[in-house]
């Protein structure tokens, strides 16, 4: 059993193994070098050749105990026929929703237009280089995808003041999300996929109220799905306020904490295993910064099964060398 699923499913303390959110990108040079080439990011994501070697890249530089699968959260609304573009300097630009072309879309179109995704994730699990390290998958959350959905590009900061005004395009999406993440689920775990990582990125913009509605109820549907599998499930539900509840309604297998929760009431507080937490730009100060604040994560979850990672993805302007001195303090604890 590889070191992170003994972490998820034996409850072992003594490892403290990592991967980090975003570790194949845009910090690595030999990534800018393939992305110069391929300024359409889409069809990257749909090379299965590409999308694999991309994978691979931060695992030959460094000792990872993971390889999350190059692609995108929002490759699910471009199988469900959205039009979707990325903007440099800008991020991603949605088009508009047809609902009726959606609600027309069946299992077979959904899964012929992203089928090199599943292809790239059997290309990583059955290279020699993922041998006892965990092939990870990932979905954005319902709630995640029906932002950028509705708001057709990043949030940033806040919704727009009428996001909610149709509802009955809302909770049709809802669903139909739900059909559709699914599906995506079962063809990462098919082809190879050993956990799965569901990324809420944008929980946090939502007031308490409409946490059940949006987040809760919707991920416990797919948290459900995935164990009914026999798969262990992690997730992010980066913002929110209340990770206990989090936790008690949604029952994820793993906790991953962005880098706003204080880490020791979390380990109190939270008895599943726990992973993330440290700010990514800790990574841009010194060495002797980053080992400090790595031991104090790794001293608090001492006793705790922990998966090591940052409280939200690398940032591009990281020093690989940097990223390689918090591999090794890491392995090194
Ligand atoms: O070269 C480029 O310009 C593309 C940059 C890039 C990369 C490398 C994007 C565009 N996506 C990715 C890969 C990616 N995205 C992975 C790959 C595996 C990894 O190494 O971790 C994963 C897991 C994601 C997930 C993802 N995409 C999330 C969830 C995590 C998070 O950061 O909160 C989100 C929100 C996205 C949307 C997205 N993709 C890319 C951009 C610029 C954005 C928008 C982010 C925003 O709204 O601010």
């Amino acid at each position: 059993m590889s070191p992170i699923n003994q972490v998820i499913i034996n409850k072992e303390t003594k490892n403290k193994p990592i991967w980090i959110m975003r570790q194949a990108g845009r910090y690595l040079p030999e990534f800018r070098e393939i992305r110069k080439q391929n300024t359409d990011f889409i069809k990257l994501c749909l090379n299965p050749n590409l999308a694999s070697e991309i994978t691979l890249q931060p695992l030959k530089r460094f000792e990872l105990d993971a390889a999350i699968i190059f692609s995108d959260i929002l490759m699910l609304p471009y199988g469900l026929k959205q039009k979707i573009e990325f903007k440099k300097n800008f991020g991603p630009i949605l088009g508009d929703i047809n609902l009726n072309e959606i609600s027309k879309l069946d299992e077979i179109d959904f899964v012929e237009r992203i089928y090199p995704v599943y292809k790239a994730i059997s290309l990583v699990r059955n290279n020699p280089i993922t041998k006892n390290k965990s092939t990870i998958g990932f979905v954005g959350a319902p709630w995640t995808l029906l932002v950028y959905m509705i708001n057709k590009q990043s949030p940033k900061i806040k919704l727009k003041d009428d996001f909610f005004k149709d509802d009955f395009l809302i909770n049709r999406i809802l669903l139909i999300l739900e059909k559709f993440l699914k599906i995506h689920i079962k063809n990462q775990i098919d082809n190879g996929a050993e956990i799965i990582q569901i990324f809420d990125s944008w929980a946090g913009l939502l007031d308490e109220k409409h946490l059940p509605n949006y987040v809760y109820i919707p991920t416990l549907s797919l948290v459900e799905y995935v164990k009914s599998l026999n798969i262990p499930v992690i997730c992010f539900p980066r913002g929110i306020k209340n990770y206990n509840e989090y936790c008690n309604l949604v029952k994820p297998d793993v906790i991953c904490i962005d880098y706003e929760v204080d880490p020791l009431k979390i380990s109190k507080n939270i008895k599943i295993p726990v992973q993330g937490g440290m700010d990514p730009k800790i990574l841009l100060t010194e060495k002797e910064n980053l080992k400090k604040e790595a031991k104090r994560y790794l001293d608090i979850f001492k006793d705790h099964p922990y998966i090591f990672n940052l409280g939200h993805g690398i940032l591009p302007e990281t020093d690989p060398n940097m990223m390689d001195y918090l591999v090794k303090t890491v392995k090194d604890y």
